[in-house]
């Protein structure tokens, strides 16, 4: 194994705890989904008779590449010699269920929603050739752990419903992506596994991420206008570092030689600039980190720090006269498999004051649980928001460094041709050749031991031994966990090395636990290629499908490609490892669903359809079969709201704890409602909470609502018989805040027993802000 690298173990010394971040601990293993799993599990190597509790680990990524790395290539051109386009950029409210709803991303089964400190949105960003208008694709990036089968299905039927207009629309050009934020509602998913922690399927959630989507579209749609595209990179060394060093380290040394840093530090911007009046509508960028900045026992829902960078660029473009009215702004995830945003390291949380192990993220007890990763502002010791902050402020900074670049020097995408393919592939016994001849294949999806350990950005819940670790408490868990069966020899064989500790992908009772029939699909517009990932590809895995990429589309570009990977997108798919990691076995390559060939195999899927892409290319690749459709076939325990009433002498939206006279900028202004479930109503497009203003006329005018991070909305129940509740809506005057005068308002629905909804508006006492 990685022997050679045990010098480097050694020299890792322990790191100052300040804020400024330039060489961040090694990396260590995060665990996002934490998966209760009892029941009987046989593998051939071993047998046991368990209640084990397993976390699984849900992330993704993006990444980006040119054949060399970086662009280098400045040159301003006139607008007569840019090539343009048809562009359009569009942003919808995806925000679902934010209480009573088990969060997705840390497969921790305490993490159930409380509130909203940020609503979620679904970016679209369509490109089309202006000569060939049916030549185009649509690229989503939305605030969830990922893009996935089930919300991909809903997207295509809401566009076909909306008439012709959108029939252009389809698998072939629609990339569907997630930000891999942890910390938005679940319970969406088309594949069982992920379910398991949020008590099964939510069609409101589902609804609620696919009505944001198709809206999104259609936004994006009916702006499409002439417009040219410009390509810009800046470096930021300071936004994620490596989790799973150990296993990145078991890589070539010539290869990790070529690299400056153990994850990709290169933020790719594309930049959107209407024809008419020279505005920009939109950027979309790509950089890889995790979405774990807020902790696994957050349960505020939140786009975490891709959400945070996306709001604030919005909202910096708000007063920027280079922007348009309307201007999107998205940050997709790249190869984000081994990254974390937590990049002081990863410690023990023991009282030793030592950091995690290196090879195993485990501590003293030789368990993982005690081992958490540590973003800038942990000391706050609240739940990640500021390091959630801090994390989105540097992607934001960095985006903001591309596009003010841009506005002197730019790299135009040139080249009419906007191509887009698709196709499904089963991996199951997947049978190509490698580049130098030798054959391969990959295998039905497996999960291995290490999955159920999690990852420092969140250990399992507890480790994965053998034998009675206590009974769950999980129905879905009760239900569904006596059907893993042992995997026959030739899963085995073809696992190897990984153990296999999950056999989801033999499984399909009573559907389908994860993909075997993934989703391969690569865009093109101009030099700039981008391949959607359905698995969050490490870094390394993805530095060599981007390479791969780029050398295949150089033997037919003019310019120099420009590749990025973008994901999890389309089909959640979790990991893909290099195989030098996936012999590791840590999280990442335990996670690595289709073995060892898993990105060979991807690569060879890409490279070898990237002749669609082609000018001139006619035709798609064959659809091939199609993924099990499980929306209708789906299982829950989650229970609907039954009904909402306040307390005697009382009414919603009553005020319970009114605000101070007087608070100074930095204090934490809190007002306390008589509330109802916020399930009742999500109020998509609109707001649970704002703050209003007092002009100098006396009257009142919103400036603050759910879109804003320092603006929080909690709710919690207080008689489950009666149905009561409260709700806080608690404002961080630190963050943005401006002397004045102000209210709080809060709008809400209730549920009667027998009866509608119905809703109400709660306004609290002024006060003034000094
Ligand atoms: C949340 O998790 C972190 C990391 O384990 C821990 O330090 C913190 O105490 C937890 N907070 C609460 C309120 O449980
Ligand atoms: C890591 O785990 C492996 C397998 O359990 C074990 O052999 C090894 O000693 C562990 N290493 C450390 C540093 O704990
Ligand atoms: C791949 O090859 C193996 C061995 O020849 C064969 O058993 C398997 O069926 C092949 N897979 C597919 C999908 O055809
Ligand atoms: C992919 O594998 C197939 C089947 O073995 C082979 O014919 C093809 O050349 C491979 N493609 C690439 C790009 O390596
Ligand atoms: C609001 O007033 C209460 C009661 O006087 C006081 O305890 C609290 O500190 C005040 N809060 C702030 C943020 O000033
Ligand atoms: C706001 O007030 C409520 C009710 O008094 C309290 O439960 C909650 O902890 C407070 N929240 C904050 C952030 O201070
Ligand atoms: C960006 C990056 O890769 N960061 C860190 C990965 O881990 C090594 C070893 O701890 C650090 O030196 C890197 O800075």
């Amino acid at each position: 194994m990685a022997d050679s690298s045990q010098g480097e173990l050694e020299k890792l010394a322990p790191l100052p705890t300040s804020e400024k971040v330039k060489s961040p601990a090694p990396a260590l293993e995060y665990p996002t989904m934490a998966l209760l799993f009892t029941g009987r599990a046989r593998s051939a190597l071993s047998i046991f008779s368990i209640f084990a509790l397993l976390s699984v680990v849900l992330f993704g990524a993006i990444a980006t590449a040119s054949p060399g790395g970086k662009l280098h290539k400045f040159q301003k051109l006139a607008d007569a010699d840019r090539q343009s386009y048809l562009i359009g950029v569009g942003k919808a409210d995806i925000t679902g269920p934010v209480v009573e709803i088990g969060f997705a991303g840390y497969a921790n089964l305490d993490q159930t929603g409380s509130g909203l400190r940020q609503r979620l949105y679904s970016r679209a960003f369509i490109i089309a050739d202006k000569n060939n208008p049916s030549d185009r694709f649509v690229y989503l990036v939305l605030d969830t752990q990922s893009g996935d089968t089930a919300m991909r299905n809903g997207l295509l039927d809401g566009l076909k419903a909306l008439g012709s207009d959108y029939a252009v629309y389809g698998q072939n050009n629609i990339a569907l992506t997630g930000t891999h934020s942890h910390s938005g509602p679940g319970a969406w998913f088309n594949y069982l596994l992920p379910q398991i922690t949020s008590l099964g399927w939510s069609q409101q959630s589902y609804q609620a991420i696919v009505n944001g989507a198709v809206l999104s579209v259609q936004r994006a749609h009916e702006s499409l206008q002439e417009g040219y595209l410009d390509v810009g990179t800046t470096d930021i060394p300071d936004g994620a570092i490596n989790r799973s060093l150990w296993a990145y380290l078991n890589n070539p040394e010539e290869e990790r030689a070529q690299y400056d840093a153990e994850t990709d530090i290169t933020m790719t911007l594309l930049r959107f600039q209407r024809a008419s009046d020279g505005k920009n509508i939109g950027v979309l960028s790509w950089f890889p980190v995790h979405g774990t900045s807020l902790l696994g026992n957050n349960t505020h829902a939140a786009g975490d720090n891709k959400g945070v960078a996306a709001w604030l660029f919005e909202s910096a473009m708000k007063n920027d006269a280079t922007a348009a009215d309307g201007f999107v702004a998205g940050f997709s995830q790249a190869n984000v498999g081994d990254t974390t945003p937590n990049v002081l390291g990863a410690w023990c949380d023991d009282g030793s004051g030592q950091q995690c192990s290196l090879e195993n993220s485990t501590c003293a007890d030789g368990k993982s649980q005690s081992c958490h990763g540590r973003g800038p502002e942990f000391q706050a010791l609240d739940l990640g928001a500021k390091s959630c902050y801090e994390m989105g402020r540097r992607q934001f900074a960095g985006a903001q460094t591309i596009y003010d670049n841009l506005k002197s020097s730019t790299t135009s995408v040139s080249g009419s041709t906007v191509k887009a393919f698709h196709f499904f592939q089963d991996m199951r016994y997947f049978n190509f050749t490698l580049p130098d001849g030798t054959k391969a294949q990959t295998c039905p999806a497996a999960l291995g031991f290490s999955f159920a350990a999690g990852t420092s950005d969140w250990p399992g819940a507890f480790d994965f031994v053998q034998g009675d670790s206590g009974a769950p408490n999980n129905p879905f868990w009760s239900l569904v966990g006596g059907l893993l069966k042992a995997p026959g020899p030739q899963q085995v064989a073809c696992q190897q090395p990984k153990p296999v500790l999950l056999d989801v992908g033999e499984i399909s009772t009573p559907y389908a636990w994860t993909p075997n029939i993934v989703d391969i699909q690569v865009l093109r517009v101009g030099q700039l290629v981008i391949i959607v990932s359905p698995s969050e590809a490490t870094t390394m895995a993805g530095r060599r499908w981007k390479a791969a990429v780029a050398k295949e589309a150089a033997t037919f570009l003019d310019e120099d490609p420009v590749v990025v990977l973008g994901g999890p997108a389309n089909s959640y798919s979790h990991y893909c490892a290099t195989p030098e990691e996936y012999d590791i076995q840590r999280y990442e390559g335990a996670s690595t669903l289709f073995g060892r060939n898993e990105l060979n195999a991807y690569i060879n899927l890409t490279v070898s359809n990237l002749h669609y892409l082609q000018p001139g290319s006619t035709g798609t690749p064959s659809q091939g079969v199609l993924p099990p459709d499980n929306r209708k076939n789906m299982i829950s325990f989650i229970t609907d709201v039954v009904q909402d009433n306040a307390p005697l002498g009382k009414s919603f939206g009553n005020v319970l704890v009114q605000p101070n006279l007087t608070y100074n900028i930095g204090d934490v202004v809190n007002v306390t409602f008589v509330g109802a479930n916020p399930r009742n109503n999500l109020r998509q497009e609109q707001t649970f909470a704002a703050i209003e203003q007092q002009g100098s006329g006396g009257t009142w005018t919103q400036v603050r609502d759910d879109s804003d991070w320092f603006l929080v909305y909690t709710w919690r129940r207080t008689n489950f018989i009666l149905g009561q509740s409260e709700v806080d809506i608690t404002w961080e005057t630190y963050g943005n805040a401006q002397p004045g005068t102000y209210r709080v308002k809060y709008y809400g629905d209730s549920k009667a027993l027998f009866g509608g909804v119905s809703s109400f508006v709660g306004t609290s006492n002024s006060f003034t802000l000094k």
